[in-house]
Protein backbone atom coordinates (compact mmCIF):
# COMPACT_ATOMS: atom_id res chain seq x y z
CA UNK A 1 0.00 0.00 0.00
CA UNK A 2 1.32 3.57 -0.70
CA UNK A 3 1.98 6.44 1.75
CA UNK A 4 -1.41 7.52 3.62
CA UNK A 5 -2.83 11.30 3.39
CA UNK A 6 -2.29 13.18 5.82
CA UNK A 7 -4.57 15.78 7.53
CA UNK A 8 -2.43 18.79 6.02
CA UNK A 9 -3.11 17.58 2.31
CA UNK A 10 -6.89 18.21 3.08
CA UNK A 11 -8.48 21.74 1.63
CA UNK A 12 -8.84 23.58 4.95
CA UNK A 13 -12.19 24.44 4.92
CA UNK A 14 -13.00 20.67 5.10
CA UNK A 15 -10.84 20.63 7.82
CA UNK A 16 -12.42 23.18 9.91
CA UNK A 17 -15.90 21.61 8.61
CA UNK A 18 -14.53 18.60 10.64
CA UNK A 19 -13.61 20.16 13.52
CA UNK A 20 -16.35 21.95 13.98
CA UNK A 21 -18.70 18.89 14.35
CA UNK A 22 -16.41 16.34 16.55
CA UNK A 23 -15.18 14.40 13.41
CA UNK A 24 -11.92 13.23 12.86
CA UNK A 25 -10.64 11.49 9.55
CA UNK A 26 -9.04 8.21 10.32
CA UNK A 27 -6.86 7.71 7.27
CA UNK A 28 -3.88 10.46 8.45
CA UNK A 29 -4.38 8.35 11.88
CA UNK A 30 -4.12 4.33 10.84
CA UNK A 31 -0.59 3.87 11.26
CA UNK A 32 -0.36 5.00 14.57
CA UNK A 33 -3.77 3.44 15.95
CA UNK A 34 -2.72 0.33 14.29
CA UNK A 35 1.39 0.04 13.63
CA UNK A 36 2.26 -2.97 11.51
CA UNK A 37 3.60 -5.79 12.70
CA UNK A 38 4.06 -4.90 16.45
CA UNK A 39 2.90 -2.10 19.49
CA UNK A 40 4.47 1.08 19.46
CA UNK A 41 5.47 1.09 23.07
CA UNK A 42 6.24 4.03 25.11
CA UNK A 43 7.44 2.12 28.09
CA UNK A 44 10.86 1.64 28.78
CA UNK A 45 12.48 -1.37 30.51
CA UNK A 46 13.57 -0.03 34.13
CA UNK A 47 14.95 -1.17 37.56
CA UNK A 48 14.82 0.71 40.83
CA UNK A 49 17.25 -0.42 42.85
CA UNK A 50 15.98 -0.56 47.00
CA UNK A 51 18.98 0.85 48.57
CA UNK A 52 18.30 4.33 46.73
CA UNK A 53 15.23 4.45 47.07
CA UNK A 54 14.84 3.51 50.87
CA UNK A 55 16.55 6.17 52.55
CA UNK A 56 13.93 8.78 50.30
CA UNK A 57 11.47 6.55 52.55
CA UNK A 58 12.50 6.78 55.62
CA UNK A 59 12.69 10.61 54.97
CA UNK A 60 9.55 10.70 53.90
CA UNK A 61 8.37 9.67 57.39
CA UNK A 62 9.10 12.96 58.72
CA UNK A 63 8.25 14.72 55.93
CA UNK A 64 4.63 13.49 55.17
CA UNK A 65 2.73 12.80 58.63
CA UNK A 66 0.41 9.85 58.38
CA UNK A 67 -2.46 12.01 59.33
CA UNK A 68 -1.74 14.21 56.61
CA UNK A 69 -0.61 11.53 54.09
CA UNK A 70 -3.67 8.78 53.93
CA UNK A 71 -0.99 6.38 52.66
CA UNK A 72 2.63 7.38 52.62
CA UNK A 73 4.03 6.07 49.07
CA UNK A 74 6.62 6.74 46.35
CA UNK A 75 5.56 5.68 42.95
CA UNK A 76 7.60 4.07 40.55
CA UNK A 77 7.10 5.91 37.19
CA UNK A 78 8.13 4.56 33.99
CA UNK A 79 9.80 7.60 32.75
CA UNK A 80 8.62 6.43 29.25
CA UNK A 81 5.03 7.01 30.07
CA UNK A 82 5.65 9.91 31.92
CA UNK A 83 6.28 10.58 35.56
CA UNK A 84 3.20 12.26 36.00
CA UNK A 85 1.10 9.80 35.10
CA UNK A 86 2.43 7.38 37.71
CA UNK A 87 2.40 4.05 35.55
CA UNK A 88 5.12 1.41 36.03
CA UNK A 89 3.89 0.24 33.07
CA UNK A 90 0.49 1.15 30.67
CA UNK A 91 -1.70 -1.12 33.28
CA UNK A 92 0.43 -1.29 36.31
CA UNK A 93 0.32 1.28 39.32
CA UNK A 94 3.24 0.45 41.63
CA UNK A 95 4.05 2.14 45.04
CA UNK A 96 6.37 1.30 47.91
CA UNK A 97 4.51 1.70 51.39
CA UNK A 98 6.02 3.21 54.62
CA UNK A 99 4.40 2.78 58.11
CA UNK A 100 6.12 3.75 61.25
CA UNK A 101 5.40 1.73 64.59
CA UNK A 102 1.97 2.56 66.16
CA UNK A 103 0.67 4.07 62.91
CA UNK A 104 -2.59 3.26 61.05
CA UNK A 105 -3.20 4.11 57.33
CA UNK A 106 -7.13 4.88 57.94
CA UNK A 107 -9.88 2.40 56.28
CA UNK A 108 -11.65 2.81 53.20
CA UNK A 109 -12.08 1.08 49.78
CA UNK A 110 -11.90 1.91 45.94
CA UNK A 111 -12.58 0.52 42.59
CA UNK A 112 -9.15 -0.11 41.57
CA UNK A 113 -7.64 -3.42 43.24
CA UNK A 114 -4.70 -3.62 44.91
CA UNK A 115 -2.17 -6.09 46.52
CA UNK A 116 0.73 -5.58 48.81
CA UNK A 117 4.44 -7.26 48.72
CA UNK A 118 5.92 -7.11 52.10
CA UNK A 119 9.83 -6.41 51.65
CA UNK A 120 10.89 -5.52 55.65
CA UNK A 121 10.30 -5.04 58.89
CA UNK A 122 7.79 -6.90 61.49
CA UNK A 123 4.45 -6.21 63.25
CA UNK A 124 2.87 -4.93 60.09
CA UNK A 125 -0.92 -6.09 59.02
CA UNK A 126 -3.58 -5.27 57.28
CA UNK A 127 -7.11 -5.67 57.67
CA UNK A 128 -9.43 -6.35 54.50
CA UNK A 129 -13.20 -6.44 55.31
CA UNK A 130 -12.13 -7.50 59.24
CA UNK A 131 -9.94 -10.34 58.41
CA UNK A 132 -6.59 -9.69 59.71
CA UNK A 133 -3.35 -10.55 57.26
CA UNK A 134 -0.50 -9.81 59.17
CA UNK A 135 2.49 -9.10 57.06
CA UNK A 136 5.48 -10.93 57.20
CA UNK A 137 8.35 -10.50 54.40
CA UNK A 138 7.25 -12.26 50.82
CA UNK A 139 3.34 -12.21 51.98
CA UNK A 140 0.73 -11.36 49.30
CA UNK A 141 -1.88 -9.83 50.25
CA UNK A 142 -5.01 -8.55 48.34
CA UNK A 143 -7.70 -5.84 48.77
CA UNK A 144 -9.72 -6.32 45.68
CA UNK A 145 -12.10 -4.12 44.29
CA UNK A 146 -15.07 -2.32 46.78
CA UNK A 147 -13.41 -4.25 49.87
CA UNK A 148 -12.53 -2.52 53.20
CA UNK A 149 -8.52 -2.14 53.93
CA UNK A 150 -6.62 -0.41 56.42
CA UNK A 151 -3.10 -1.05 57.50
CA UNK A 152 -1.45 -0.74 61.33
CA UNK A 153 1.56 -1.82 62.80
CA UNK A 154 2.00 -3.12 66.24
CA UNK A 155 5.70 -3.44 66.17
CA UNK A 156 8.85 -1.75 66.07
CA UNK A 157 10.74 -0.16 63.18
CA UNK A 158 9.88 0.76 60.21
CA UNK A 159 7.56 -1.81 57.76
CA UNK A 160 7.73 -1.32 54.33
CA UNK A 161 5.99 -3.14 51.50
CA UNK A 162 5.59 -2.97 47.81
CA UNK A 163 2.01 -1.83 46.39
CA UNK A 164 0.65 -3.09 42.80
CA UNK A 165 -2.39 -1.78 41.62
CA UNK A 166 -4.18 -1.79 38.19
CA UNK A 167 -5.18 1.98 38.94
CA UNK A 168 -4.28 2.92 35.41
CA UNK A 169 -6.90 1.20 33.56
CA UNK A 170 -9.39 2.40 36.01
CA UNK A 171 -8.48 5.86 35.63
CA UNK A 172 -8.15 5.11 31.72
CA UNK A 173 -12.12 3.70 32.19
CA UNK A 174 -12.96 7.25 34.17
CA UNK A 175 -13.91 4.88 37.06
CA UNK A 176 -11.27 5.25 40.03
CA UNK A 177 -12.92 5.94 43.07
CA UNK A 178 -12.63 6.02 46.94
CA UNK A 179 -14.53 5.79 50.00
CA UNK A 180 -13.07 6.41 53.60
CA UNK A 181 -15.09 4.52 56.80
CA UNK A 182 -14.52 4.00 60.41
CA UNK A 183 -12.40 1.75 61.73
CA UNK A 184 -13.40 -1.99 61.11
CA UNK A 185 -14.25 -4.46 63.22
CA UNK A 186 -11.68 -7.03 63.43
CA UNK A 187 -12.55 -10.83 64.01
CA UNK A 188 -10.83 -13.09 66.44
CA UNK A 189 -8.99 -15.26 64.07
CA UNK A 190 -6.32 -16.57 62.07
CA UNK A 191 -6.61 -15.44 57.94
CA UNK A 192 -8.16 -17.61 55.81
CA UNK A 193 -4.38 -18.64 55.00
CA UNK A 194 -4.43 -20.61 57.97
CA UNK A 195 -7.89 -21.68 58.41
CA UNK A 196 -10.07 -21.98 55.23
CA UNK A 197 -7.55 -22.54 52.77
CA UNK A 198 -4.69 -24.66 54.47
CA UNK A 199 -3.94 -26.83 51.49
CA UNK A 200 -4.34 -26.50 47.58
CA UNK A 201 -6.85 -29.18 46.37
CA UNK A 202 -8.53 -28.90 49.93
CA UNK A 203 -11.46 -26.23 50.75
CA UNK A 204 -14.33 -26.32 52.91
CA UNK A 205 -16.94 -27.87 51.86
CA UNK A 206 -19.94 -25.78 51.90
CA UNK A 207 -18.29 -23.90 48.76
CA UNK A 208 -19.11 -27.11 46.63
CA UNK A 209 -22.90 -26.10 47.19
CA UNK A 210 -23.05 -22.23 48.28
CA UNK A 211 -22.38 -19.39 46.09
CA UNK A 212 -18.63 -18.68 46.78
CA UNK A 213 -17.08 -15.57 47.90
CA UNK A 214 -15.50 -13.76 44.76
CA UNK A 215 -11.99 -13.29 46.64
CA UNK A 216 -11.96 -16.38 49.41
CA UNK A 217 -8.47 -15.84 49.82
CA UNK A 218 -6.38 -13.15 50.85
CA UNK A 219 -3.32 -13.86 52.18
CA UNK A 220 -0.88 -16.36 50.46
CA UNK A 221 2.46 -16.55 52.84
CA UNK A 222 6.02 -16.72 51.43
CA UNK A 223 6.90 -19.01 54.01
CA UNK A 224 4.40 -21.23 52.29
CA UNK A 225 4.84 -20.22 48.74
CA UNK A 226 8.82 -20.72 49.01
CA UNK A 227 8.28 -24.40 50.13
CA UNK A 228 6.40 -25.15 47.74
CA UNK A 229 8.79 -23.09 45.21
CA UNK A 230 11.71 -25.39 46.07
CA UNK A 231 9.62 -28.20 45.87
CA UNK A 232 8.48 -27.58 42.31
CA UNK A 233 12.28 -26.90 41.93
CA UNK A 234 13.11 -30.25 42.46
CA UNK A 235 11.11 -31.42 39.48
CA UNK A 236 10.98 -29.01 37.00
CA UNK A 237 13.87 -29.48 33.98
CA UNK A 238 16.58 -27.57 33.25
CA UNK A 239 16.19 -25.09 30.61
CA UNK A 240 12.42 -24.82 32.13
CA UNK A 241 11.30 -22.02 34.18
CA UNK A 242 10.28 -22.30 37.75
CA UNK A 243 7.33 -20.26 38.56
CA UNK A 244 3.46 -20.80 40.13
CA UNK A 245 0.77 -18.73 39.83
CA UNK A 246 -0.86 -17.09 42.58
CA UNK A 247 -4.15 -18.67 41.76
CA UNK A 248 -8.09 -18.19 43.34
CA UNK A 249 -8.70 -21.79 45.39
CA UNK A 250 -11.99 -21.94 44.32
CA UNK A 251 -11.80 -21.31 40.81
CA UNK A 252 -8.18 -22.23 39.96
CA UNK A 253 -8.34 -18.93 37.96
CA UNK A 254 -6.11 -15.76 38.48
CA UNK A 255 -7.16 -14.10 42.03
CA UNK A 256 -8.18 -10.77 40.15
CA UNK A 257 -9.50 -9.28 37.00
CA UNK A 258 -6.97 -6.99 35.60
CA UNK A 259 -4.08 -8.23 37.17
CA UNK A 260 -1.60 -11.15 37.27
CA UNK A 261 0.77 -12.54 40.35
CA UNK A 262 3.09 -15.17 40.32
CA UNK A 263 6.55 -16.08 41.57
CA UNK A 264 9.68 -17.92 39.66
CA UNK A 265 12.55 -19.32 40.79
CA UNK A 266 16.14 -18.70 39.41
CA UNK A 267 18.02 -21.81 40.33
CA UNK A 268 21.65 -20.87 41.49
CA UNK A 269 23.52 -20.15 38.58
CA UNK A 270 20.49 -20.47 35.87
CA UNK A 271 19.99 -18.39 33.10
CA UNK A 272 16.81 -18.73 31.30
CA UNK A 273 14.88 -16.63 28.63
CA UNK A 274 11.40 -15.98 29.83
CA UNK A 275 8.29 -16.38 27.15
CA UNK A 276 7.91 -13.58 24.87
CA UNK A 277 4.28 -12.47 25.98
CA UNK A 278 2.45 -9.89 25.06
CA UNK A 279 1.16 -8.38 28.44
CA UNK A 280 3.45 -5.99 30.71
CA UNK A 281 4.76 -7.16 33.73
CA UNK A 282 6.91 -5.67 36.71
CA UNK A 283 8.90 -8.10 38.47
CA UNK A 284 10.28 -7.64 41.89
CA UNK A 285 12.94 -9.59 44.36
CA UNK A 286 11.96 -10.88 47.09
CA UNK A 287 15.90 -12.40 47.52
CA UNK A 288 18.84 -12.69 45.22
CA UNK A 289 21.03 -11.04 42.77
CA UNK A 290 21.10 -11.10 39.19
CA UNK A 291 20.90 -9.55 35.94
CA UNK A 292 17.74 -9.15 33.33
CA UNK A 293 18.67 -8.61 30.08
CA UNK A 294 15.27 -6.87 28.37
CA UNK A 295 14.89 -5.80 24.83
CA UNK A 296 18.71 -6.05 24.84
CA UNK A 297 19.32 -3.50 27.85
CA UNK A 298 20.94 -5.24 30.71
CA UNK A 299 19.16 -4.03 34.16
CA UNK A 300 21.53 -5.49 37.13
CA UNK A 301 19.01 -6.42 40.27
CA UNK A 302 19.48 -7.55 43.74
CA UNK A 303 17.19 -7.67 47.13
CA UNK A 304 13.98 -5.77 46.71
CA UNK A 305 14.84 -4.07 43.50
CA UNK A 306 11.95 -3.79 41.14
CA UNK A 307 11.92 -4.13 37.17
CA UNK A 308 9.32 -2.47 34.62
CA UNK A 309 9.25 -5.23 31.52
CA UNK A 310 7.14 -3.40 28.21
CA UNK A 311 4.73 -5.66 26.60
CA UNK A 312 6.25 -7.36 24.24
CA UNK A 313 9.99 -7.50 25.18
CA UNK A 314 12.30 -10.41 25.04
CA UNK A 315 13.72 -10.87 28.94
CA UNK A 316 17.06 -13.28 29.71
CA UNK A 317 16.93 -13.78 33.42
CA UNK A 318 20.26 -14.74 34.94
CA UNK A 319 20.67 -15.61 38.57
CA UNK A 320 24.47 -14.05 39.52
CA UNK A 321 24.79 -16.70 42.50
CA UNK A 322 25.91 -20.33 42.18
CA UNK A 323 24.96 -21.34 45.55
CA UNK A 324 21.47 -19.87 46.43
CA UNK A 325 18.45 -19.72 44.69
CA UNK A 326 16.80 -15.99 43.36
CA UNK A 327 12.99 -15.25 43.79
CA UNK A 328 11.10 -13.22 42.05
CA UNK A 329 7.59 -12.11 42.00
CA UNK A 330 6.08 -10.72 38.76
CA UNK A 331 2.88 -8.57 38.65
CA UNK A 332 1.46 -8.33 34.80
CA UNK A 333 -1.80 -7.49 32.99
CA UNK A 334 -2.36 -11.09 31.25
CA UNK A 335 -5.87 -11.56 33.10
CA UNK A 336 -6.95 -8.13 31.25
CA UNK A 337 -5.68 -9.23 28.30
CA UNK A 338 -6.64 -12.72 28.44
CA UNK A 339 -10.17 -11.43 28.84
CA UNK A 340 -9.78 -8.93 25.87
CA UNK A 341 -8.71 -12.12 23.55
CA UNK A 342 -5.21 -10.24 23.00
CA UNK A 343 -3.16 -12.60 25.27
CA UNK A 344 -0.23 -13.89 23.58
CA UNK A 345 2.49 -16.14 24.02
CA UNK A 346 5.61 -17.50 22.23
CA UNK A 347 9.22 -18.60 23.09
O1 LIG B 1 -2.59 1.10 50.85
O2 LIG B 1 -4.66 1.35 50.40
O3 LIG B 1 -0.04 2.61 46.95
O4 LIG B 1 -5.26 2.99 48.41
C1 LIG B 1 -2.20 3.46 46.53
C2 LIG B 1 -3.53 3.54 46.90
C3 LIG B 1 -1.77 2.11 48.46
C4 LIG B 1 -3.48 1.51 50.10
C5 LIG B 1 -1.33 2.73 47.30
C6 LIG B 1 -3.96 2.91 48.05
C7 LIG B 1 -3.08 2.20 48.85
FE1 LIG C 1 -6.31 1.50 49.30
Amino acid sequence: MGATLTTNELPAAYRQGLKDKNLVALWPLMRSALPYGKPDRRSQPVVWHYRDIRPDMIKAAELAPIEKAERRVLALANPGLGLENVQATPAIFIGLQLIMPGETAPNHRHSPSAVRMVIEGEGGYTVVQGERCPMEKGDLILTPSGLWHEHGHSGTGPVIWLDALDLPIVRALEASYAVEGEPQVVRNEPDSSQSRYRRAGLVPYRSLDTRRTRYPLLRYPWKEVREAMLALAEVTPQRELVQLAYVNPETGRECMPVLGFSAIMLRPGETIALPRRSASAVLHVISGDGDAEVDGTTLPFSDSDTLAIPTHAKVLLANRSTRTPAFLFQIDDAPLQRKCGIYEVSN
